[in-house]
């Protein structure tokens, strides 16, 4: 008996070898084929164009040696550096006597040998450097961004380096994230993503940073650069610009002035807030609309209004109220300095008044610890009011959409020193103290007369800017594109067109577009 089931034991070992062998075969040769189909790009970096240039279509001897049983798709983690690759530097060379040559290329005959060389040298260098960039964009997609050309050089350049070079975008796109690989050396995996953009060209998405473990989404912001198919995307939904026309952003391919950093810093807020609430329940993104044609200043107009009117805390509640709003009730340090810089730009417009009739710099918010405070609270889902009961007690202060203060996560009292209601009960009322550089709070006696912030929720859709200049609607729009056309084309007699090249408000631009001679 032990004698045979040893003999068996030999048996199934040698029968488990043969299988483990077969299989070792069929994995040595298995990789090789799978990544001889795959046209991706090698992770060993080399100065040499040439070499690349193998890289790119093939398979290179070193690659296969090193990589061939890990995966079958290549992996951004494996990039090298290729930011120093001497092509961006002749290219940048190469630029500069563009530049110096552009403004003698209309003068001088197209067909000038001298020009014909150059531009012949900058498609060949195009060319290269397309290639080097695209593997950038898949292995360090921030960096490739930071090496992009501005778009403005990027105009400049002659039509036959179009297909060569990167495109910003800026874009609402879907995002579909999807796992592919998994090998010893990538023990948290690879994740492969598309971009569908709103004309619906899809892109292969690269991320980085804040948006390294970007998940399959709708709606997102992204902006970046393209080229060929590959699409690296900011980890930042808000593209900022420096503009002689001010202070400006792109959001989702629009431009959009803003006037002080309070309303953009409140913007990103409310942009990311939109992104957490989506990721976390699974539903495409709803970020704040912003109108073409107007900027945060406009939005922010209708989203708070300050009543300068000073009032009781009960008035100024109700005055809220009878307008679809609330007494402004603030979840973060940036709504807060946002309320502040309100009243900060024009203080003695907005005086309040204590008990006694003293001026005070003080605006009331909407929280209370008054046990019978309650509000009958606008919801934008429903278009209806809801009655609340705030359930305060004294020194359980309560906003006015029913959320705790003092559990909230963020809560501004003056110095630890309020509220101090404890030997004055009745100061059951918030209002923020503007003449603080952040703003604190304190808690009065509801009697006292003080301007107040009223806070609506927006509808999705805003209602668009009817403004009528000369005879044309949102005619806003032109000033923008102005600034495009002017900054790289000064003198250009060409016309405006939108982005399928149709010619836009063809008869606002006779007279724009007439040549000053
Ligand atoms: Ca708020
Ligand atoms: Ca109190
Ligand atoms: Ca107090």
């Amino acid at each position: 008996m032990f004698r045979n089931s040893q003999k068996n034991s030999v048996s199934v070992l040698f029968a488990t070898g043969t299988v483990l062998a077969a299989l070792w075969v069929f994995l040595s040769f298995y990789p090789f084929k799978k990544e001889n189909e795959s046209k991706n790009i090698s992770p060993t970096p080399t100065a040499d164009y040439q070499e690349n240039t193998e890289f790119l279509d093939g398979i290179s001897p070193v690659s296969s040696e090193k990589y061939s049983n890990s995966f079958k798709e290549w992996c951004q983690i494996d990039y090298r550096d290729l930011s120093k690759d001497a092509v961006f530097s002749e290219f940048a060379n190469w630029l500069k006597q563009f530049q110096l040559h552009s403004l003698d290329l209309e003068k001088k005959d197209s067909g000038h040998q001298e020009i014909q060389a150059l531009v012949s040298r900058g498609e060949q260098l195009a060319l290269r450097r397309s290639k080097v960039l695209q593997r950038i964009i898949r292995g360090d997609p921030r960096k490739a961004i930071q090496l992009a050309l501005a778009p403005q050089v990027l105009k400049t350049l002659p039509s036959s380096m179009e297909k060569h070079m990167e495109e910003w975008k800026s874009d609402f796109v879907d995002i579909k994230a999807m796992h592919v690989c998994y090998d010893p050396e990538h023990l948290g995996g690879y994740m492969n993503r598309h971009a569908t953009l709103e004309d619906g060209t899809k892109l292969r998405a690269w991320v980085y940073g804040k948006r390294r473990n970007l998940p399959s989404i709708q709606g997102l912001s992204a902006w970046g650069i393209s080229l060929g198919n590959d699409f690296a995307i900011s980890d930042h939904p808000i593209q900022k610009m420096e503009s002689d026309l001010g202070n400006q952003i792109i959001f989702g391919g629009k431009k959009i002035l803003y006037s002080n950093v309070e309303e953009l810093n409140l913007f990103m807020e409310e942009v990311s807030r939109a992104e957490q609430q989506a990721f976390f329940r699974q539903i495409p993104i709803r970020y704040p609309k912003i109108a073409t044609s107007s900027g945060l200043t406009d939005y922010y107009d209708r989203k708070y209004a300050l009543v300068p009117t000073p009032s009781t805390w009960q008035e100024a509640k109700s005055a809220a109220q009878e307008n679809n709003g609330t007494l402004v009730i603030i979840d973060s340090a940036v709504e807060n300095s946002f309320i502040r810089s309100l009243l900060d730009v024009d203080q003695v417009n907005y005086p309040g008044f204590d008990e006694s009739g003293n001026q005070v710099d003080l605006v009331w918010v909407g929280a209370s610890d008054y046990e019978d405070e309650n509000n009958s609270f606008y919801e934008i889902e429903t278009n209806a009011s809801r009655f609340i009961e705030l359930n305060a007690t004294e020194g359980d202060w309560k906003w006015l959409d029913g959320t705790d203060v003092n559990s909230s996560s963020y809560k501004n009292w003056f110095n630890n020193q309020e509220p101090n209601s404890t030997s004055n009960v009745n100061q059951d009322y918030a209002a923020m103290n503007w003449s603080t550089s952040d703003g604190s709070w304190v808690d009065i006696n509801g009697s006292y007369r003080l301007p107040f912030v009223i806070e609506y929720q927006l509808e999705d859709e805003p209602s668009q800017s009817t403004t009528t200049i000369d005879g044309f609607r949102k005619v806003l729009v032109i000033p923008a594109r102005f600034e495009d056309e002017g900054y790289d084309y000064s003198g250009s007699t060409g016309p405006l067109v939108n982005e399928f090249g149709e010619i836009i408000y063809e008869n606002l631009q006779k007279n724009s577009y007439e040549p000053v001679s």
